[in-house]
């Protein structure tokens, strides 16, 4: 008998049909052995941060995982590239992002591993969608979602653009 985890999972697109890759995402991600898609946040508009590109698409994603946080990464990292995300550009549009969030209330500091995601609280394009979902999520260094302040001209860059993905029937 494996446990299920609880995770929050980031998706963004600012590529192409914008909330089609995010739906997609959601159904190859119901389609991994051992990850549920349990609820969605709205799909949010949100300027880019980084450098000039067009404004990107955010949701956020509760799943229940019986999958290490290795195994949900790598769950993650599989959609991208199932979706045909090359990782040319570090901070380059991209037709689609998964990002593993938090692992349960996991702090998890490996090579190429890290929940809470170390930049998550300062992200108004992954705060927004999330605290729809936990108004007391997992954030790095033990921070708590009462206690951040995001800047007046951070939360101007998000709107809501529409309803929550549709979450694929469980089999
Ligand atoms: O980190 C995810 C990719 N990304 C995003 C994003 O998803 N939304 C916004 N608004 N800006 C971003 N910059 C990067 S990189």
């Amino acid at each position: 008998m494996s446990l299920a985890v609880q995770a929050y999972l980031g998706l963004g697109s600012n590529l192409g049909d914008r909330r089609a890759n995010l739906q997609r995402a959601v159904d190859l991600l119901a389609a991994v052995e051992g990850v549920s898609p349990v609820r969605s946040s709205r799909v949010y508009e949100t300027v880019p941060v980084g450098p000039p590109q067009p404004d990107f698409l955010n949701a956020v994603i509760e799943v229940e995982a019986s999958l290490s946080a290795r195994g949900l990464l790598e769950a993650c990292l599989g959609v991208e590239a199932q979706m045909g995300r090359v990782r040319a550009e570090r901070w380059g549009p991209r037709i689609v992002d998964v990002d593993l969030l938090t692992w349960g209330r996991e702090e998890i500091d490996e090579p190429g591993l890290h929940v809470p995601h170390p930049r998550m609280h300062e992200r108004a394009f992954v705060l927004a969608p999330l605290l729809e979902l936990d108004g007391d999520p997992p954030l790095p260094g033990h921070r708590r979602a009462t206690d951040l302040t995001l800047g007046a001209s951070l939360l101007a860059g998000v709107r809501e653009e529409g309803p929550p993905l549709s979450i694929p029937p469980a089999v």
